[in-house]
């Protein structure tokens, strides 16, 4: 590779970039053969996150970098940063301040200190994710970081329902998109095609509908029984993401319908489908069956699931009257309460009066939005996915063989030049939970599919959620960006060659 793999690097050229940079060139850090790690005592999670940024480091470097308690001269500490006072930065911030005679990482809880990792990881030269032993310097350069999130919620969305992903390609995919800093795994389990997690008691949904033939042009099988989906959630809590669950009701069901086709109006069997039409089924509003089912499904995903939120869909109800609808929504919020989880839908779902605590995710390319700006103001968050910029599934060019492009072409400045804060009127930066990049997956095939789609797009989409708004710069974000071309190369992570990055 040509690129020079041992550059320094500036102390601001990270993704998403932080808040707070005072860079000291005086002041550069060299990791060396003797450099130790040590974390704060008492504290198993920052021992537990000391021996992650060790894994990361020690391939390329070749160097034991051990972790402890006693000394060394890379410190991860726990504790309030004194000068700001306790808790100032949040859970998720941190203070980094590299000097001469070493680094030092301040955090008032842990998800800081990870945090705080992923930007040490892009201040090393691209040469430190490669699989083996480099000759070179491993300098960090010197000064000090003080950098806290934006926005609380910075998501991905995968579709595992059109085409299946396996257990360890969602572990690849969520190693390589906390570099980000994103922090919630949107999970859409089922919809007309496929149904992709077992529920007790349901069997047929994933032996039939997760069976051979299932998905886009019947590209299945696949689905996550409870044991993968829980391994899942571990992994994705160990590198501090929360996992958000969907269950698309009461449209996107036709796959539950084929497993059971009591579920239908007239209790008829329904095709499976293989296509990639949408809004032609429903759950029926007006049958105890349907609730019965739905129950089942709301406890089940609930008991399953750690994180505070149950994705419950709501979108492209078109074979749903709209008084149906209401009705169903409305039985079916207080039974994803009744489970202790906060409901989270696509925004059609704000149709419908909700409780407070209800997040709506907005995901058109319209400029407005009544029932959005009517839960904002009802005081419910709203997750911003505008789907002619997050899309991760719209095509970059006419050109691109993958993706669709009813939202348009959506090329990396377009990904990046927007404010989730001015999308809608009605929903300002108080009404914002966050943002969210989903990646429906109807033209997808393969993981290096779902690589080649999100990057670079989402780290357009990653600082937009995390970076503060004045910091926002499209020939500062394309220049950082270009950084990543050598490190995403020794990653294995492919990725879109966009040519408005000038790519090292
Ligand atoms: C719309 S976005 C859908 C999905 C499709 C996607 C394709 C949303 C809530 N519904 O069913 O997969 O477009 O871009």
């Amino acid at each position: 590779m040509s690129e020079p793999a041992f550059q320094r690097r500036g102390l601001g050229d990270v993704i998403p970039v932080p808040a707070d940079v005072r860079p000291d060139p005086a002041a550069d850090f060299t990791i060396g053969e003797g450099t130790a790690i040590r974390t704060a005592p008492g504290s198993a999670e920052a021992a537990r996150i000391g021996e992650y940024l060790a894994t990361l480091l020690r391939p390329a470097t070749g160097y034991a970098l051990p972790v402890g308690v006693e000394s060394g001269e890379i410190a991860l500490l726990l504790e309030g940063d004194g000068e700001d006072g306790e808790g100032e930065d949040g859970d998720e911030g941190y203070r980094l301040e590299i000097g001469a005679s070493g680094v030092t990482v301040r955090a008032t809880a842990p998800a800081g200190l990870f945090n705080a990792v992923q930007t040490l990881r892009q201040l090393l030269p691209a040469a430190i994710d490669a699989a083996g032993p480099q000759q070179g310097a491993w300098v960090l350069p010197g000064g000090l970081i003080v950098d806290r999130p934006r926005l609380k919620y910075r998501g991905v969305m995968l579709d595992i329902a059109r085409h299946f992903f396996t257990v360890d390609e969602i572990k690849s995919y969520l190693d390589s998109v906390v570099q980000f800093k994103i922090n919630h795994l949107h999970l859409h389990l089922t919809d007309d095609q496929g149904w992709r997690l077992e529920i007790d008691g349901w069997p047929r949904l994933t032996e039939v509908s997760g069976g051979a033939g299932t998905g886009v042009d019947g590209a299945g099988p696949g689905y996550l029984t409870r044991a993968d989906y829980t391994d899942l959630v571990d992994y994705a809590a160990e590198r501090f993401v929360t996992v958000v669950p969907e269950i698309d009701m009461p449209g996107h069901v036709n796959a539950a319908q084929v497993a059971y086709p009591e579920l239908t109006a007239d209790g008829a069997a329904v095709a499976p489908r293989t296509d990639t039409e949408v809004g032609y089924s429903s759950l029926v509003a007006g049958k105890e069956e349907t609730y019965a089912f739905i129950e089942d499904v709301v406890r089940e995903v609930a008991a399953l699931t750690p994180g505070p939120y149950l994705h419950i869909g709501g979108d492209e109800a078109q074979a749903t009257t709209a008084e149906d609808y209401r009705t169903f929504i409305q039985r079916v919020l207080p039974l994803v309460a009744k489970y202790g989880k906060r409901v989270v839908g696509w925004h059609e779902m704000a149709g419908v009066e909700l409780p407070e605590t209800a997040v709506a995710q907005y995901w058109r390319i319209e400029a407005t939005d009544e029932g959005t700006a009517r839960a904002a103001a009802n005081g419910s968050k709203v997750i911003m996915s505008p789907a002619d910029r997050t899309y991760l599934d719209m095509k970059y060019t006419a050109q691109s063989p993958l993706g669709l492009d009813w939202a348009g072409l959506i090329d990396v400045e377009r990904a990046y030049g927007w404010d989730p804060a001015d999308r809608l009127p009605g929903v300002g930066e108080d009404a914002l939970l966050g943002v969210e990049a989903p990646l429906w997956a109807e033209t997808l095939r393969s993981l290096a599919d779902v690589q080649t789609m999100t990057y670079p797009r989402l780290p357009a989409v990653a600082e937009i959620g995390w970076s503060p708004r004045a910091t926002h710069d499209w020939e500062s974000f394309r220049r950082r960006l270009a950084a990543f071309a050598p490190r995403w190369r020794r990653q294995g992570v492919v990725f879109h060659p966009s040519p408005e990055v000038p790519w090292s």
